[in-house]
């Protein structure tokens, strides 16, 4: 593995990864952590049109696929424990993984591995690869992905475009966020045009719920206050609340985006009292850059989207945060 200059021609980087697969016969493909419908889509995908093309590939995942997404064809094919010492593969092709470290403890297999190809769309990626395709510009890697078949002269099956379109439509947030092009679309109209179960998927994604999520959504909306003049939406979730629910905290995911919907609200943070900690989630609307305040109490994530862990009673971590946002949204 060598850095590279962020400077090289995209084009022939599609060129030189068409050109490896086609003289490599055993492939690895991995994710980041905590996989998403991008990643995972991304990856079954690939790993569809690979076998078709007669190659050995091995999926993996460190962390396990999340419950809604494990309707996606051969996605049970996808381990999570990591191939063995001996095993050495031609290409190894990271997805959405800014640097190697994103995919989990892949040291040891990249090593073997004859060739690394860095797959992505965040522009904080380290260019690690032998062949980096990173297009900060694209929805998804999905998209890419499909770009590569489209050079290819691939043609996608229903159920590779089912799983391309469960990564697009996943990191665009149903075609809602601002990385949603012209080009998304077409690429998604093209993915239609296979033919596969467009609407079944969508009710897959979106109208399926565990009763223990609906229950602790519930929850948090009844516990909604309006902070800051009614620009701060606060929600709280105790930890009786799960207990008596069945819950855990992955129902609670997606129940933090509720909080930026009254009208006027530019910032939404969600309490969740576990164990040790007080689990904290944030959202914002334009500049205000919640990843700061997560950083300040020990966490991270994006300037709208942001986490942290916080240690302390549920109380006094509330008031603190619910203080540092209010001081942010008077300015
Ligand atoms: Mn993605």
């Amino acid at each position: 593995m060598k850095t590279q200059m962020r400077t090289l021609d995209l084009e022939t980087e599609y060129k030189r990864l068409e050109d490896l697969i086609v003289t490599s016969k055993t492939f690895f493909l991995a994710g980041h952590l905590n996989p998403d419908g991008d990643t995972i889509g991304s990856m079954l995908a690939i790993a569809s049109v690979l076998k078709r093309l007669g190659k050995k590939v091995r999926t993996f995942s460190q962390d396990p696929v999340p419950e809604n997404l494990r309707f996606l064809p051969h996605v049970k094919g996808i381990r999570s424990r990591p191939p063995s010492s001996k095993a050495r593969f031609d290409a190894a092709i990271l997805l959405e993984c800014s640097n190697p470290a994103r995919g989990g403890n892949l040291e040891p297999v990249l090593k073997r591995a004859a060739k690394v190809v860095n797959l992505d769309h965040h522009k904080t990626s380290e260019f690690y690869g032998d062949i980096n395709i990173v297009e900060p510009h694209s929805s998804s890697t999905a998209e890419i992905v499909y770009r590569l078949f489209y050079n290819m002269n691939v043609h996608v099956t229903k159920r590779e475009a089912a799983c391309l379109y469960t990564g697009i439509v996943t990191d665009t947030g149903r075609f809602h966020f601002p990385a949603t092009s012209p080009r998304t679309l077409e690429v998604a109209s093209r993915l239609l045009e296979t033919g596969f179960k467009f609407s079944r998927v969508n009710d897959l994604l979106y109208a399926t719920k565990a009763c223990e999520g609906l229950k602790i959504l519930g929850r948090a909306l009844e516990s909604l206050e309006m902070r800051a003049g009614g620009r701060l939406a606060v929600l709280t979730l105790l930890a009786s609340d799960f207990k008596e629910l069945g819950a855990r905290s992955e129902h609670t995911e997606n129940v933090i985006n509720f909080g930026l919907m009254p009208p006027g609200v530019k910032a939404a943070v969600m309490f969740r009292e576990e164990d040790d900690r007080i689990g904290v989630t944030f959202r914002s609307r334009g500049h205000l850059d919640v990843s700061a305040v997560a950083k300040s109490f020990g966490g991270g994530g994006h300037r709208n989207a942001a986490g942290c862990r916080v240690r302390g009673s549920l109380h006094d971590v509330r008031e603190k945060i619910i203080a540092v946002l209010t001081g942010l949204l008077k300015t």
